[in-house]
């Protein structure tokens, strides 16, 4: 896969990176070519609108500091490009919705506003700039989530409220994970965190852990009759906890200096498959298994049939997926 991105950006997050950029006239605006003409405005703290499309006399993006207006651009661009080329390189995916069409990124909404989200209808990326319009989300792993929102809208769709909500969450959060782990930058180093790098927190923490999900002190660990009534970022917890016991295992592990330790439901002890074969099966079961009702137990059987398809019914894989469901009780 060769990537013709030509424009040189100062990222917050990621340091020096490369965006893929147009010329026209004697200027350069931030739309991607490459990824289906993915385009990068700039909101200007406005909560409505398409916004500003960002343009530069000298092709060289941001500053790497937050009040640099094109600094937040740099990072939104090159989470969506990090995503566009993970879907592509690993799923064989053009893009989001499978047909080569890029979306839009909208960057410096509202002051101070701390999230970031999709919405299907404008097939756009917004982010907020984070407290004191210091700390934009913009990291790969949050940009990666929200696209992975897109993705998910145009396959499996899981309603987004009770079990279906936390696994359309789930699934969000693990291909964050995936695009960032692929990442290349000496900056970007893969971690089964999610928004470590916006402090959300205020204190270094991140927003969520994988491997023992209930860290961040709302998420669920396993599997309860409960589970459809926590909030969608929560019962994520369940898949995500699924997802990272199905690729590195359970127990104490470090990956990239970062220490986790990993519980099981009932204590069994359970071994993974790598993250690249978790992956696809996740993706194979969104693809192809997942609907806008599936639950727990079918989120399970889906990911199992995945499994099946890809290494066969009597393969190492197969029972793994297995033993990491009952890991996080759901049998
Ligand atoms: N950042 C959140 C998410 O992607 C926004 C929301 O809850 N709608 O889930
Ligand atoms: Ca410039
Ligand atoms: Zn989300
Ligand atoms: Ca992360």
């Amino acid at each position: 896969y060769q990537a013709i991105e030509n424009g040189k950006g100062n990222s917050q997050y990621s340091g020096k990176v490369t965006v893929g950029s147009k010329k026209v006239g004697s200027s350069y605006e931030l739309t991607d070519k490459a990824r289906g003409n993915h385009r990068t405005y700039d909101l200007k703290h406005a909560e409505s609108g398409t916004g500003k499309l960002f343009k530069d006399a000298n092709d060289v993006w941001g500053n790497g500091k937050p009040s640099n207006a094109q600094t937040a651009a740099v990072d939104a661009a090159y989470g969506a490009q990090l995503t566009w080329d993970y879907y592509k390189s690993v799923h064989g995916r053009k893009g989001i919705n499978g047909d080569g069409k890029g979306a839009t990124s909208r960057v410096h909404y509202g002051n101070g506003y701390v999230n970031a989200f999709w919405d299907d209808s404008c097939f756009c990326m917004t982010y907020g700039d984070g407290e004191g319009n210091k700390k934009p989300l913009t990291s790969i792993d949050v940009a990666a989530h929200e696209m992975t929102h897109g993705v998910t809208s145009a396959t499996g769709n899981m309603e987004y409220s009770g079990e279906s909500g936390g696994l359309n969450e789930a699934t969000s959060d693990i291909f964050a994970t995936a695009v960032e782990f692929k990442a290349k930058n000496p900056k970007d180093v893969g971690d089964y965190l999610i928004g470590e790098k916006i402090d959300i927190n205020g204190d270094g923490s991140p927003l969520r852990y994988m491997d023992k999900p209930s860290k961040d002190g709302g998420s669920l660990d396993k599997w309860s009759a409960n589970a459809g009534n926590v909030d969608v970022h929560y019962s994520s917890g369940i898949a995500n906890h699924f997802f990272y016991l199905l690729s590195e295992g359970s127990g104490k592990k470090r990956i990239n200096g970062v220490n986790y330790n990993s519980p099981t439901a009932d204590g069994s002890k359970v071994l993974g498959i790598g993250r690249g074969k978790a992956e696809k099966i996740w993706y194979k079961a969104l693809t192809t298994y997942f609907t806008s009702t599936t639950n727990y137990k079918a989120a399970r059987k889906g990911t199992l049939s995945a499994a099946k398809d890809l290494y066969g019914a009597n393969s190492t894989e197969y029972k793994r997926v297995a033993a990491a469901w009952k890991g996080v009780n759901v049998k």
